[in-house]
Parts: C-alpha cells; sequence; structure tokens
C-alpha cells in the first residue's frame, strides 16, 4: 500500500522529534573538565543519588546507585571476611561515655547530633547520633577482652554514622549522614601488633581500591591532622580529575589511649593485667565517588567490571519483524548469564540509538549487538564502554570473548588512571613551584618535619599537607623551603576535598 503524503510527513516529523529528543537528552551531562557540574549531573542522570532529599547533607540512593554499592561494598567484606568478623552496635551512644576520651570529644564535639527527647519527654541521659564508634564499642570490648587469649581481636561494621559537617556537603563526598560507614576496631597485646595492623588496613585498602581501579597514595599524616585520640593515622589518597585529593580511608594507631579511658585490659601469661592497644580504620561511599570521578566521561559512567550492575548489555538490530534476531539475542543472553555474567537483553521499544546512549550513561562494560547480517554470519558485534572499539565475534565464542574483555576492561581502567596519577605528581623545591603545580594535581615538597613550617607550607601555598608518603626513598640535599635546614622527607601536597 502506497504511503500517503500526510503519513510520511507524520513519520519525518516524528523522527526528527524523536532525533531531538534524544540530542536533548545528551545535551544533559556538562563536560567533564566542568567537573562539579558534570558530577552533580550525573549523579541524578545516571541514577545514583537524589539530591532532592530535604535535608541538607542527606541523599538517597537510588536502587541502581545502590546496586552498584552492593558490589563495591561485597568487594570490602570479602577482603576483611579472612581475619574479621562483622558485627553491628547501636547507633545512639550515651553522654557519658562519649564525653570519656578528652581528645575525642575536642575533635567531634562540633560535630554531634544529640538526642534530647523520648516522645516529648526529657531524656535524663543525652543520646549522641554516633559520629563513628569508639565509643560505643569500646565499653563493651572491656566486656569482652578478658586474656591474651582473647588477642587480636578483630572486628567491623557497616552502618550509617552522622556528622554535623560545617564544611560544603557533597553527594557521596561529604555526608551529614554517611550511610556506608565501614568501620573496623581492632584490639592488640602489644603497641608493635597494632602497628602492624594498621599497615595491613592499608594493604587492605590498597587491595580495595585496585578492585575499583582506583590507584590511591598511602601517607602518614602531620600530627595536627590525625585523628582525635590516635597517635598517628595513615590515610589513603585518590586524585579526583579537578586536581583535588580526596581522602578515601584511614586508619589509626589508638595506642591504649582508648584502652585507658575505657578500661581494656587482658591477663598476659604472667598473670598481670596489662592495657591493650588498639586500631579502627574506616572507608565510606567515598569510594564510590572516587570510582565514579575518575573513571567517567562526557557519556556517563565507566564502571569496572567487577562492580557494574549490568556488566553486558544484549541489543537486537531490528528493522522490521525479525524473530530470529530476537531469538538469537535470548540465547546468547542466557548462556552469558549462565555463566555468571551479569547480562541484560533490552527489548524496549526504544530505537537502538537511544538504547545506547541509556546503557553508556549507566557504565555498561560491554555492549552486544546482533543483526540480521551478523546472524546470517554467525557473529555478533561487540562494543566496550572505555575505548569504543568494536569487535566481531563468533557467535559460540562469545561467553569466552566476553569474560575476555571484561578483564582487558579493568585492567585498561586502572592502567590509565595510575598513569594520570603518576603524571599529575609534581616533585618541588619550593613553594612558588608547588603553588604553580597545585590544579594540576599534587606536589611533593620537602618539609623539615616542624610542625610551625609544615602550617606555613599550607597558608602559603593555600592547601593542605596529605602527609609523609609511606613508602618513600630518603631524601637528600634537599631544603625545607620554609626555614632552609636540611629536610630528611617529602611530603604531598595538595587542595583537598
Ligand atoms: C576509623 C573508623 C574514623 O572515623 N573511626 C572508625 C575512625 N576515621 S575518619 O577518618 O574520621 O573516617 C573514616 C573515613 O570516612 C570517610 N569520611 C566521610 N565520608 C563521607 N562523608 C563524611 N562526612 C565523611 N567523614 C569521613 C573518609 O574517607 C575517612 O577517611
Ligand atoms: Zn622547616
Amino acid at each position: 500500500m502506497p504511503i500517503s503524503n500526510a503519513s510520511l510527513l507524520y513519520l519525518q516529523i516524528k523522527i526528527a522529534g524523536d532525533f531531538m529528543k534524544e540530542k536533548e537528552k545528551e545535551a544533559t551531562l556538562p563536560d567533564k573538565k566542568d567537573f562539579s557540574e558534570w558530577y552533580n549531573e550525573l549523579l541524578q542522570v545516571a541514577e545514583i543519588m537524589d539530591v532532592r532529599y530535604p535535608v541538607k547533607g542527606l541523599y538517597v540512593w537510588y536502587p541502581f546507585g545502590f546496586a552498584i554499592r552492593k558490589n563495591v561494598y561485597n568487594i570490602i567484606r570479602e577482603l576483611l571476611d579472612t581475619d574479621h568478623m562483622e558485627t553491628m552496635f547501636p547507633l545512639l551512644i550515651p553522654e557519658q561515655e562519649f564525653m570519656k576520651e578528652a581528645e575525642h570529644i575536642k575533635g567531634f564535639e562540633d560535630e554531634v547530633y544529640w538526642v534530647t527527647h523520648g516522645g516529648t519527654s526529657l531524656l535524663d541521659v543525652k543520646l549522641a547520633l554516633r559520629p563513628t564508634s569508639e565509643t560505643a564499642i569500646y565499653p563493651m570490648y572491656k566486656l569482652w577482652v578478658r586474656s591474651h587469649a582473647d588477642l587480636p581481636l578483630k572486628l567491623y561494621q557497616v552502618v550509617n554514622t552522622f556528622r554535623y559537617e560545617t564544611k560544603h556537603t557533597r553527594p557521596l563526598i561529604r555526608l551529614r549522614e554517611i550511610t556506608s560507614f565501614k568501620e573496623a576496631h581492632t584490639v592488640h597485646a602489644t603497641w608493635e601488633e597494632a602497628a602492624k595492623q594498621v599497615n595491613e588496613a592499608i594493604s587492605i585498602y590498597t587491595e580495595f581500591y585496585r578492585r575499583l581501579a582506583v590507584p590511591v597514595l598511602a601517607s602518614k599524616r602531620p600530627d595536627w591532622d590525625k585523628f582525635p585520640g590516635a597517635d598517628y593515622t595513615i590515610a589513603v589518597d585518590a586524585l579526583m580529575p579537578d586536581g583535588k585529593t580526596l581522602q578515601v580511608g584511614t586508619a589509626h594507631h589508638l595506642g591504649d589511649n582508648f584502652a585507658r579511658t575505657f578500661d581494656i585490659k587482658y591477663e598476659n601469661p604472667a598473670g598481670e593485667q596489662i592495657y591493650a592497644n588498639q586500631t579502627c580504620y574506616g572507608i565510606s561511599e567515598r569510594s564510590i565517588a572516587a570510582l565514579i570521578s575518575i573513571h567517567g566521561d562526557n557519556k556517563g559512567l565507566v564502571l569496572p567490571p567487577e562492580v557494574a550492575p549490568i556488566q553486558i548489555v544484549v541489543i537486537p538490530i531490528v528493522f522490521k519483524d525479525s524473530s530470529e534476531v530476537i531469538e538469537a539475542c535470548e540465547k546468547v543472553s542466557e548462556l552469558l548469564q549462565k555463566d555468571g555474567i551479569r547480562t541484560k537483553l533490552d527489548l524496549s521499544d526504544d530505537r537502538p540509538g537511544a538504547k545506547y546512549y541509556k546503557w553508556e550513561m549507566k557504565g555498561v562494560p560491554l555492549r552486544l549487538e546482533i543483526g540480521p547480517r551478523d546472524l546470517k554470519n554467525n557473529v555478533a558485534v561487540l562494543v566496550r564502554r572505555d575505548t569504543g572499539e568494536k569487535q566481531q565475534v563468533p557467535i559460540d565464542k562469545i561467553v569466552h570473548k566476553v569474560h575476555e574483555l571484561l578483564k582487558s576492561i579493568h585492567q585498561n581502567l586502572f592502567e590509565k588512571a595510575v598513569t594520570d596519577l603518576q603524571s599529575r605528581i609534581f616533585t618541588c623545591s619550593s613553594l612558588e613551584d608547588a603553588k604553580d603545580k597545585l590544579s594540576a594535581g599534587i606536589s611533593l615538597l620537602p618539609w623539615c618535619g616542624e610542625k610551625k613550617c609544615g602550617l606555613q607550607i599550607e597558608e602559603k601555598i593555600g592547601a593542605g599537607i596529605l602527609g609523609i608518603p609511606t613508602e618513600q626513598k630518603e631524601s637528600q640535599n634537599v631544603q625545607c623551603p620554609v626555614c632552609g635546614r636540611d629536610a630528611s622527607v617529602k611530603v604531598y601536597v595538595a587542595k583537598k576535598y
């Protein structure tokens, strides 16, 4: 039947309309060079977090974002479960417990939310919403730790914590309700064993971030920036695209400071009561902020396969009714799914272009297309999200090839991120030089170790000292840029989130 002019016109308008709609959608993500806008928009468009919840600093996980979270936290659980046990402590901490450790209080008192009422009655004892759980957990550790045979004790929990942050709040980065606070708390017989555990924690975090394809830098924080109540703090930082660093994990040596406060003692083999040594270490959803920011591009998310809720999307390329193509797609999807690959078969009414756009935005690592001609040749087309590279693969080799490509995508994302990080660490000798490099990344600057000079460095450069790299070769013939004395170490200096 011939098409009338009117329906032809209708069709043309419809196609143009669809095209425009798609362009409009595509135009919603700002260029990644405008990192802050790109980040905020991406969280919404890719359905990670909804920022419209009516309390400042509190955000809502979209189910898709939460699926990423689940995969990310499975990794940290897997790594910890080898020699930690998972537990769960209450959210509310009585005032007397919270107020026991002087340094700890000083560090947190401005950030604590207090529960003062039960219904309409004033509570006898104010209750703190945990900003972190030392003061919830350690009174119980006092009861649980009796003898040297109880040590080491290594527990962790994944909980929400509340901090009344006064710095600019941002989704996943600085929250007032941290929804995904993974905190580990360990108890040891000696200071040395606790120190070993801190190193072990940093190794675990480094491995965790490698699994997210995010390289991190470990450094010992200067004394004025350590955790309130700790002997020392080692942190891992990631470098964000805008040149600022994000502290994505910390491990603290608590010495016996908290043990003395909370009376955590064990009996040694000689029958003496000894104060225990403790560590604690934590990460949060900042881990997800880092992985999204570092890998994403102008088309949206780029997810490392291990954490991608959908690892491959299968799209039939059908122009007219083509049940054979759809059947082939169904068969391939089933095979992939059976082999443990998280597969999505997209049979929606959208045009292929709209589907590409949608799944690219969602960061799906691989796309598989089958059209009528491919089917005739018994092949499918695989497209990588990270490089855009396309290749034809015989249908009977798909499963094997997909596994191989997923591995290769992870490798590529990590290598790219490592190269980028290394290219943005600058060895500097003067304050001016370090200041110049700040917008690009991190400076390595000599420092004599004196607090006065450290604070001067921070003030004059307008940035923060991250700390002394944990793996650092002795520096020779370098001078502190403030006092001119010999400096035995170099420190990372950067703009911090
Ligand atoms: C270690 C775990 C602690 O609280 N107590 C138990 C110790 N350390 S910390 O450095 O204060 O926090 C651990 C990590 O949590 C992240 N983080 C945050 N993430 C999002 N929003 C926040 N407001 C926030 N505050 C801290 C950081 O990655 C930090 O290293
Ligand atoms: Zn100095």
